[in-house]
């Protein structure tokens, strides 16, 4: 379909949740002729929006793509997730865009998440333009739109386009470049007349034609010598300089419009021909070598050694396994072997698929820009490089955020624990920011995830992929137990009636050791008042016993056990019974050592706006919080601070609810600290009422 690779333009759309981001992909494929009907994600409709969880939801939870030809030129959508949860997918894909298309909500506009992938795109060097969406939505404000970007983005983000009218009064966009009107009939049939520019807009244009000028011309030394010589440049110079512009970060063109009524969206995706990079335009990947770290640049031509980047998993389990990859160098036919230069191993695969939603469509040839998938891979996963094996290439792989929400997980049928793992371990393939471990402390089997609609979306996916029930409940707590005071006691086994008796004695001092310093035993025997070889099995049956503490049954941490006297019987004492006596001395002595409960303190980095501050730490407060300290960044303020796990279990979606999802927090174990005294009681008893 595809002339060259001039003419690829792969982009990722990106922003928070729910400003546009499908509803603008379902309008370039209305208007590409990919579809014949607007797909629209309230009604169920939309081709990006498929899967049975994201309907459900009416929201973006896995990142979908689409290629087809608009002018002569391959445009190819990454429809990215806007919600936190779903943060990994969309970090993940953007890897595979050579560019960035932001959704700014006329109404709602730039929102903590839209930073935070914005952020992502800084990480890539990808360049970027804005689109203000919902310009016909009640209250919809483009001005104000511009300044909030421009307060968080600066000021290289300029409008190309100004909106006619507003709200239900939304009718079309001025080109302010080329002066030219689009005035869009009403309904969603994307039919549209060019015309004059409205003259009360005439202003507005011309000011920020003046700024678009100015970025261009500093984008070029050339353009800008010739500019602050003649105070002008002409249409034309600006036009081909435009593209260099937003390559290299100077100018980051500001579009509008509305993805539900389909207004606007020719012009966008006529824009994303002239302004976004073909992969040509891009600075070539690097790569480093898999022998040595030497680095690797491949030039996007069909004719370099082929590498790919692995972006995706889709995990189906009757189809099996697809990767979807982009292509960054070479070309690729069905039928072939490549070279996992991640893995060290050969992969061989049939089909070569192109994306278009859900369908997927054989292609016999792909090169540089392009994304395709292929099916069953061995041992494949997302974030490896596929490559040539004579000329082998590693991509780096990306960081994404920890996991910050987690729920203990449990078959509702007896038996199915294999089950879960098995197939917990396969949406794992797809899904990166999602975790299972075995608590051993709590016997908990724990799902992790970026959020509860993360972890509820999994256990949809579980029973509609793999037919698997699981219950979920808040995780326990892993408390610990040590002591505050000293104790000298005595621990004496002995066993004398009929047959060979038992005799163990020993008289041990316990001390309190610095939180983290574990259980430590110190032997001061002299004289051999215990037989060297019985002195082990003293410091045994202190560690063993040690795995329940006395108060209510957590493991006992940070003490130090001196074993100071103690006797012995010639025939009686043995191994076994020293280890008792060990154990005995230890219970007795954590009881009168003022034993005490530690809990674990979570280090936590959140990110609200100003406006939340206020609440946030007067929540942090009443969660037994301690606040570290406090930066603002533009709007936003971030504040760390020491949390107990047992108050933030559920914080992601408290937090949500707090901020209207405008807040993130990141947050990891720190250390453990004691519980504070009626606290303690209340724990202690509920430990007890769960033992009975
Ligand atoms: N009025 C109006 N509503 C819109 C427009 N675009 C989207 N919506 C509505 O906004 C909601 C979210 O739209 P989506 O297209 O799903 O937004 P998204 O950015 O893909 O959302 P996520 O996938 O959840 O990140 C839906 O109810 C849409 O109908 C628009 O241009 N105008
Ligand atoms: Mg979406």
């Amino acid at each position: 379909m595809k002339e060259d690779v001039a003419a690829v333009r792969t982009f990722a759309i990106i922003s928070h949740g729910g400003a546009g981001k499908t509803s603008i992909a379902e309008a370039m494929l209305f208007n590409a002729g990919v579809t014949t009907r607007l797909g629209k994600v309230d009604e169920g409709t939309s081709v990006m929006d498929y899967e049975p969880e994201e309907l459900k939801r009416k929201t973006t939870i896995s990142s979908a793509f689409n290629t087809f030809t608009w002018k002569k030129h391959q445009l190819t959508i990454i429809d990215t997730p806007g919600d936190f949860n779903f943060i990994a997918d969309t970090k993940t894909s953007m890897q595979g865009a050579d560019s960035v298309l932001v959704l700014a909500d006329a109404v709602d506009g730039v929102r903590v998440q839209t930073e935070k992938v914005w952020e992502f795109a800084d990480e890539f060097k990808h360049p970027r333009m804005i689109f203000v969406s919902k310009m016909d939505r009640e209250r919809a404000d483009f001005f104000k739109t511009v300044e909030d970007i421009q307060n968080n983005f600066g000021k290289s983000c300029v409008p190309l386009q100004i909106p006619i009218g507003s709200a239900e009064n939304f009718q079309g966009v001025v080109d302010i470049l080329n002066e030219k009107a689009f005035f869009f009939t009403h309904g969603d049939s994307g039919r549209f007349e060019t015309g004059e520019m409205p003259a009360e807009l005439a202003d507005q244009a011309a000011q920020y034609r003046q700024e678009l000028v100015e970025r261009v011309a500093e984008s070029n030394d050339q353009l800008l010598e010739k500019y602050l010589e003649e105070g002008e440049l002409s249409l034309e110079e600006v036009k081909s300089a435009l593209r260099g512009a937003v390559v290299s970060g100077t100018l980051v063109p500001v579009a509008c419009g509305s993805g539900t009524g389909n207004i606007g969206i020719q012009p966008l995706m006529d824009l994303i021909v002239d302004c976004m990079p073909s992969p040509l335009d891009c600075e070539p990947r690097k790569g480093r070598s898999p022998r040595g770290d030497a680095e690797i640049v491949r030039q996007p031509l069909p004719e370099a050694p082929f590498s790919a980047l692995v972006i995706k998993t889709i995990s189906d389990p009757y189809a099996g396994r697809l990767s979807v990859l982009r292509i960054f160098s070479g070309t690729l036919s069905p039928d072939s072997t490549v070279y996992n230069a991640t893995k060290e191993t050969k992969e061989r695969f049939g089909q070569l698929l192109r994306l278009k939603g859900k369908a997927q469509e054989p292609v016999q040839t792909a090169g540089p820009g392009d994304i395709v998938a292929v099916a069953k891979l061995k041992e494949t996963t997302t974030q490896d490089t596929l490559c040539s094996e004579k000329e082998p290439i590693i991509y780096p792989a990306v960081d994404l955020p920890p996991a910050i929400y987690s729920l203990a997980v449990e078959p509702k049928s007896k038996g199915d624990e294999e089950k879960i793992f098995s197939s917990l371990s396969r949406l794992m393939e797809e899904d990166l920011t999602l975790k299972l471990d075995r608590n051993e402390e709590t016997k908990e089997m724990i799902l992790s995830g970026m959020g509860e609609i993360h972890i509820e979306a999994t256990v949809d996916k579980l029973r509609r992929k793999f037919g698997v029930e699981v219950n979920l409940r808040l995780p326990r707590v892993g408390y610990k137990e040590t002591i505050k005071g000293k104790a000298r006691i005595q621990g004496k086994y002995k066993k004398q009636s009929g047959g060979r008796g038992q005799y163990g004695d020993c008289w041990i001092e316990m001390e309190p050791l610095q939180r983290g310093e574990g259980f430590q035993f110190v032997d001061k025997i002299v004289g051999g008042v215990i037989p060297k070889q019985y002195i082990p099995a003293v410091e045994k049956g202190i560690a063993e016993a040690s795995v329940e503490g006395a108060l209510a049954g957590f493991p006992v941490v940070d003490f130090k056990v001196d074993l100071v006297d103690g006797s012995f019987h010639p025939v009686d004492s043995s191994e076994m019974a020293f280890k008792i006596a060990g154990s005995m001395a230890f219970k007795k002595a954590v009881l009168e050592a003022k034993p005490v409960l530690l809990e674990p303190i979570m280090f936590m980095e959140i990110t609200v706006p100003d406006d939340c501050m206020g609440d946030i730490i007067g929540d942090l407060n009443s969660r037994r919080g301690r606040v570290l300290g406090m930066e603002s960044k533009g709007k936003k303020q971030i504040v760390r601070a020491n949390v107990p796990l047992a108050e933030v279990l559920k914080y992601a979606p408290d937090l949500r609810s707090m901020t209207a999802g405008r807040g993130m927090f990141t947050m990891k174990f720190s250390h453990y600290e004691e519980v504070p005294g009626q606290l303690q009681e209340k724990i202690i008893e509920a430990a007890r009422e769960e033992a009975k």
